[in-house]
């Protein structure tokens, strides 16, 4: 039996996107992307994804409305950011909440920043600066049980991942073609009190059922962006968007710096280009918040967030869900 809101935009007063779900004191809280209306065509760079500020939904619990608790955090308060504030994360620790989020810099490349506030739904405030040695775009944080704190990050093309291949920003870098390993998503651990990465930045690896590194021209399974992880009896569970090929797939491994092995898909494709989620548990149940474009009838970059029930099976394996089947 699906729930009543199940599937179904969760607030449709603005439009959302790339939700990242957290319980925090037992109520839902999800930080996505806010959308702008906009009429430009859309091109690979992302231009036509020109959001400026976040704002944070609540749910008392998964029957319950969802509210939209106004501005949290707008570009114009971030002394380092120029514009395109893209899909966020927050994280719960040392007795504040910290939003971690991308955007451009003043050169307009993508960096992560951070903003904290006492409150789960802002108004956040900004770090003065962009994290230092971070680039890209989609951080993903784990908070693990040993308190260590973890972002995952990184996205093909607009999100200029491939640009940093050589470790210095190179906007004419050769993108991984082919038989070339496939990036993966970027890994580095933050600080206690947020304020900057303790580990070099390193790019993660997926291997294939052969222990093989997945290669670029592998479109169905390798990375492109929207990276999430949870931590599952003992197994970190990487989940990600193919981005082109549009499916939400998983890979499991044994560290939190992987290696991960591919497991299959999580989600088929949603109306829309993009595809990007974050898993839960609620309440001894699994449930993943994703987005599509129904609200708008198919605006790439008008989006609006949804959930919907995830299967997993006692061996761990998670279940395919097909975003429109009726049952
Ligand atoms: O929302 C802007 C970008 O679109 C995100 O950063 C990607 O994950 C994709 O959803």
């Amino acid at each position: 039996m699906r729930r009543e809101n199940e599937r179904k935009p969760l607030v449709k007063n603005i439009y959302t996107a790339d939700p990242s779900a957290h319980v925090f004191n037992g109520k839902i809280y999800i930080y996505p992307s806010h959308d702008v209306e906009l009429d430009i065509p859309d091109d690979d760079d992302g231009e036509q994804y020109k959001m400026e500020d976040y704002h944070v939904l609540s749910m008392d619990s998964l029957d319950s409305e969802c509210v939209d608790n106004g501005l949290a955090l707008s570009y114009k308060d971030v002394p380092w950011v120029s514009r395109q504030m893209w899909a966020p994360d927050a994280i719960y620790v040392n007795g504040k909440y910290y939003l971690v989020f991308p955007a451009k810099d003043k050169d307009d490349i993508f960096r992560i920043g951070v903003a904290e506030s006492d409150s789960p739904t802002g108004p956040f405030t900004p770090q003065e600066n962009y994290i230092e040695g971070s680039y890209s775009i989609d951080p993903a944080v784990l908070l693990d049980d040993d308190g260590r704190i973890y972002c995952y990050y990184g996205g093909l093309w607009g999100g200029q991942l491939e640009m940093w291949q050589s470790g210095k920003f190179n906007p004419d870098e050769k993108r991984p073609s082919g038989d070339d390993k496939a990036l993966g998503p970027m890994f580095a651990e933050f600080s206690g009190d947020m304020t900057h990465f303790i580990t070099t930045p390193k790019n993660l690896t997926i291997l294939d059922e052969k222990g093989e590194p997945l290669k670029a021209s592998d479109e169905d399974r390798r990375y492109f962006e929207g990276p999430w992880m949870n931590k599952f009896n003992g197994k970190y569970y990487l989940s990600y968007s193919t981005g082109t090929t549009h499916y939400l797939c998983y890979a499991v491994g044994d560290m939190p710096d992987g290696p991960f092995t591919y497991k299959g898909r999580i989600m088929e494709p949603v109306l829309g280009w993009t595809t990007h989620h974050s898993i839960l548990q609620i309440d001894g149940e699994w449930y993943i918040f994703y987005h599509d474009c129904e609200l708008s009838g198919g605006v790439t970059h008008e989006r609006c967030v949804k959930y919907t029930r995830l299967d997993m099976d006692s061996d761990g394996n998670i279940k395919t869900i097909f975003p429109y089947d009726h049952q």
